[in-house]
Parts: structure tokens; sequence; C-alpha cells
């Protein structure tokens, strides 16, 4: 694989056939999916990536293997989100139309040991971003990732846009900053930019220190014999998830718009941990009491107990609607960690 190894000829020729986007966070969750929906519908895709002393970006994989969209419709840059010179030049030669800006440090239980890495990133790291646009002749409609943790813990329920922000985390605080600023651009500069408030979203691509990816790994390596036991903190904590591919569905929609704005995404329903458990482990023939562990280390210094969106704007203007369901999400989740090491293991 090759990095900012495309050259002006290739560049100016995609530019010319139909429409790019830029994304940060390209190798992560959302960025991979909305990578492969936005090469569906035609685009060229640049992405920005952090140097890494691995070259290994297993959720891009499948793409570089592809010899008609790697360095053809797909590109990827070397910056840190702190290298606003780079991300400035980047932005200068690709000019794209769209700025799907998704990278940060999206573990809120670790933004209490790091805060200031996250807000240096997750806030500064926008507002950088924010800056750069607005010089540019045709700044792109910009989309930014914002977050559900803005809330806190809410004192009404389901939230909507109008939910008071009320971060209670360094991740949501970050968060926060980053999404006023978006409004910001909005209203005094005049630029396209919108946030999408998204709730949990998952899938087989989500990292493995998260919840849901946890559970998903623990119970297929139980399943298989590879372990013997599973360590997790607060299981009564409830979350509203919902499919990442439905989500990156959704942030493509609002910049497609003829007005930018505001969309909390979320699927409508609220689960606990222990549901997330039950489903998974009963799908594989086991009882998930017979394993979990509680460990104090896996809880915070502070959290939600019980978060739901209300994602009705999203439906409405949008016309977005969520299509996998929770109960699909888990065993789908499980199913492909069972593969994954079956494959890993053979
Ligand atoms: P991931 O953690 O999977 O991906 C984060 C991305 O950010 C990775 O591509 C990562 O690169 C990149 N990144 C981190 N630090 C830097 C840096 N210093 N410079 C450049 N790139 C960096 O997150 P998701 O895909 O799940 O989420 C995408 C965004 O949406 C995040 O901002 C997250 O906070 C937000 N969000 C996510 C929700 C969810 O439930 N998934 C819900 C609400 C908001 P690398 O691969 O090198 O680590
Ligand atoms: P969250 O997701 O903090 O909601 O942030 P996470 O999966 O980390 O936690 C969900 C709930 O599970 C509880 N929990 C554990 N969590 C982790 N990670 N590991 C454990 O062992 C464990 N045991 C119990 C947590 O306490 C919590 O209540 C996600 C991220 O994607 C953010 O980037 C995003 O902004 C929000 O969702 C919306």
């Amino acid at each position: 694989m090759t990095v900012s190894g495309q050259n002006d000829a290739i560049l100016s020729n995609s530019q010319r056939q139909g429409k790019t986007a830029l994304l940060t966070g390209i190798t992560g969750q959302d960025g991979s999916y909305l990578t492969e929906l936005l090469l569906g519908k035609g685009y060229t895709v640049h992405g920005i990536v952090r140097r890494a002393s691995s070259i290994e970006r297993s959720r891009l994989s499948h793409l570089y293997a592809d010899s008609v969209v790697y360095e053809k419709r797909l590109f990827l840059h070397y910056a840190d989100l702190e290298d606003t010179t780079t991300i400035r030049r980047i932005v200068a030669k690709i000019q794209p139309h769209e700025f799907y800006h998704l990278a940060g440090q999206s573990h809120v239980g670790l933004s209490f040991d790091i805060p200031e890495s996250t807000c240096e990133l997750t806030a500064m790291g926008t507002l950088r971003i924010l800056e750069i646009l607005r010089d540019q002749p045709h700044p792109p409609r910009f989309l930014h990732a914002s977050s559900r943790e803005i809330f806190g813990t809410p004192e009404h329920s389901p939230q909507d846009e109008r939910t008071p922000i009320h971060p209670e985390s360094p991740y949501g605080v970050a968060k926060a900053f980053a999404t006023q600023m978006v409004q910001i651009y909005r209203d005094t500069h005049g630029m396209f930019c919108c946030n999408t408030i998204a709730y949990n979203h998952e899938s087989p691509r989500r990292g493995e220190n998260f919840v849901t990816r946890k559970i998903s790994m623990g119970a297929a390596r139980i399943k298989l014999g590879l372990h013997k036991e599973l360590r997790l903190g607060d299981i009564e904590a409830q979350r509203d998830w919902g499919d990442a591919r439905d989500f990156v569905q959704a942030m493509w929609l609002a910049l497609q718009r003829d007005e930018p704005g505001d969309y909390v995404i979320a699927s409508g329903e609220s689960h606990s941990v222990k549901e997330f458990l039950h489903l998974a482990f009963s799908h594989i023939g086991l009882d998930w009491k017979d394993f979990v562990v509680h460990d104090a280390r896996y809880e915070r210094p502070h959290d939600v107990a019980h978060v739901l969106g209300n994602p009705d704007k999203a439906r409405r203007e949008l016309g977005w609607q969520p299509r996998r369901s929770f109960k699909n999400l888990v065993t789908d989740m499980v199913n492909a960690d069972l593969e994954l090491l079956r494959r890993q293991t053979q």
C-alpha cells in the first residue's frame, strides 16, 4: 500500500469526474463504511490517515486490494489532525465538494484518562479544519460527526435537536465545543456545515474496546474454547444502539439537502448491556451468566445510565430510516467474530 502516492494527473482526472469527498477518520468504523457508500455512488474519495508504525488498516484492506478502486478512485494522504498546514495543502489540492470529519479520540471512558489529547483532537482539531475551510474560495459542504454525549444525563427522554447541551465527560465537552463551532461557522460565516448528533452505532467493524464488540468477540472466543470468561464494567447501563451502516447513510443525506442543519441520528430504542449479553450468548447456545465477571476497572468515574434518541427530524427532512434491527445487529456481530476467529485459528 502506498499513501500520498497519487500524481497530479490522476488527481485532476478524478476531479473532472463526478463528486469528490475528503474524509478524516477514514480508517475507523464509520469512515470505512462511508467510503464504501460514496464509492458506490460514484464519488472519488480522499482520506486523511495518520502516520503509524504499522501500515495495517484492516477496515480498508479489501479496498486496497481492488485495483479498480485504489489510487484510481480512492486516495490516502498522511496527516495527523494537528498537521494544519498539511491538511490545508490537501484541501487546496483536492478541492472536495464534501468534507466528512469523523476523526477523533472516540472512547468516552478513555477521555477521563487522557482529557488533554481528547480535547486537542476532537475540539481544536475540528476548529482548525473549519478555519481551513473558511479560507477556501469554494468551501466544501462539511459534516461533523457529533455525539449524543453532548447531552450528558438529559432531563427528558427521548432527546432531540432541542435538548440542552450539558456534557458530563471530557469527550462530551470536546464534542460539544466542536458541535457549537460548527453551528457558529454555519450561522456567522454562511458555510454549509452540519452536525449529525449520533447515538451509539455498532457493526462487525466496531473497535474491540467498545462494549458491543467486546461482547461479540468475547462470546465467540468462549464458544471456540479460546477464553473462559468475559470481564465487564456496568452492565445495567442502557444505550440506543443502531447499525453503523445505516448511520453513514444519514451523514451523506445531511449534505445533500438544500439547507444545512443538525440531525439526531438514533434507532429510537434503548437496550441494556445485559440485554445485549443475553442476545449474543443465547445466539450461540450459551448463558452469559456463566461467563461474565464484573471488573471495576471497566467502570467510569461517571457514566450516563440511560439514553434514547428521537430521530424524527432526520426521518422527516432527510428521509432517513434505520433498516437493521437491534437483534440482527447483535447476531451479525457474533457471527462475524466467530468466522473471523475460525479463520485466524485454522
Ligand atoms: P473509530 O474510533 O472507529 O475511528 C476514529 C478515527 O479517527 C480513526 O480513523 C482514527 O485513525 C482517526 N483518528 C484518531 N486520532 C487521529 C489523529 N490524531 N489524526 C488523524 N486521525 C485520527 O470511531 P467511529 O468510526 O466509531 O466514529 C467516527 C466518529 O463519530 C468519531 O469522531 C466518534 O467520536 C463519532 N461518534 C461515533 C459514534 C459511534 O457510536 N460509533 C457515536 C457518536 C459519535 P486510526 O485508525 O489511525 O486510529
Ligand atoms: P459509549 O460506548 O461510552 O456509550 O460511547 P461504550 O461501548 O464504550 O460503552 C457503552 C456502555 O457500556 C458500559 N460498559 C462498558 N463499556 C466498555 N467500553 N467496556 C466495558 O468493559 C464495559 N462494561 C460496561 C459503559 O460504561 C457504557 O455505559 C460510544 C462511543 O462510540 C462514542 O464515540 C459515541 O460518541 C457514543 O457511543 C454515542
